[in-house]
């Protein structure tokens, strides 16, 4: 247990939080949602993820692997309802928690806002990463409705972090985010079609990327036919065996770091609880 959290439940195959074994993974939740501005309930993100890691087999047949990394559930932070900044504080301070015990994270949304608590724990550690985004938006703007600090915002902040980024499945963006991507000369991108169409081409850049690798995953990546209950839908999305084509690549990378936001729903059993805990179940049988 670490000092900020409580534990409401845990991801299936988790370890038990005693004998921390070193290099493995850690899970923590994020069930914040206070900058939403269409869909809210992501803050049961976390909740409906976990009960939907139960329906899993521990031997996984897309992989013809069994999930045998080694990873522990430290249950969900204290958010600050209302407070982004403060949330986003409470988060980087666990993530240093678990690098303190040699774990990496893996982030269970909540809102995609609280990547930059991890990010930034994550940049202190390593210096520069490489940020795989998977999104329908870019998240770039420099202010969301007068805030620096929101969903809407992640990614520019990330960016300022010194950061590459690689955003996959873009589908909806503001013409200052298409200005500012050009202004840029660290931002790749890959919008729905080229993955659609040119997967080789995706997985040929993604192999070829060097140093620490964080992947973060907003749940609207994925077309609104498989994972409709997430902040703001968009069409035209992902398909899951994509997904699991970018995860295999991604998964010879030196990964520091993983997450899986804005699922909002309030229902146990929700399509898109089911897919974002098999995307964390994948990641998982796949990194060992
Ligand atoms: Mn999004």
């Amino acid at each position: 247990m670490l000092l900020n959290t409580y534990e409401p439940w845990k991801f299936a195959f988790s370890s038990e939080n005693e004998d921390i074994k070193e290099n493995s993974f850690g899970i923590i939740g994020v069930p914040f949602d206070s900058t939403v501005s269409y869909h809210s309930g992501s803050r049961l993100g976390p909740i409906v993820v976990r009960e939907a890691s139960f329906g899993f087999e521990k031997y996984n047949t897309i992989f013809n692997k069994e999930l045998s990394t080694t990873f522990y559930d430290f249950g969900d932070v204290n958010v600050i309802p209302g407070n982004c900044e403060k949330t986003c504080q409470i988060v980087e301070d666990t993530v240093n928690e678990m690098l303190d015990l040699n774990l990496k994270p893996i982030i269970i949304g909540g809102e995609h806002s609280v990547s930059i608590g991890s990010l930034k724990a994550l940049s202190e550690k390593y210096g520069k990463l490489t940020v795989v985004h998977l999104d329908a938006h870019r998240d770039l703007a420099f202010e969301f409705i007068g805030e620096k600090y929101s969903h809407a915002t992640v990614m520019r902040r990330v960016h300022e972090l010194g950061a590459d980024l690689v955003q996959i499945g873009i589908r909806s963006s503001s013409a200052d985010e298409e200005e500012f991507v050009k202004s840029t000369y660290n931002i790749q991108t890959f919008k729905n079609k080229d993955v659609h169409k040119h997967m080789d081409a995706l997985e040929y850049y993604l192999t070829n990327i060097e140093g620490p690798v964080y992947i973060s995953i907003d749940m609207d990546v994925v077309d609104p036919a498989f994972a409709p209950s997430v902040g703001n839908p968009t069409p035209g999305g992902l398909f899951i065996s994509e997904m699991e084509t970018i995860l295999e690549t991604l998964s010879h990378k030196d990964i520091v770091g993983f997450d899986v936001v804005e699922t909002a729903s309030n229902k146990l059993g929700d399509s898109t609880a089911v897919v974002a805990s098999k995307l964390i179940y994948d990641f998982l049988t796949l990194i060992e």
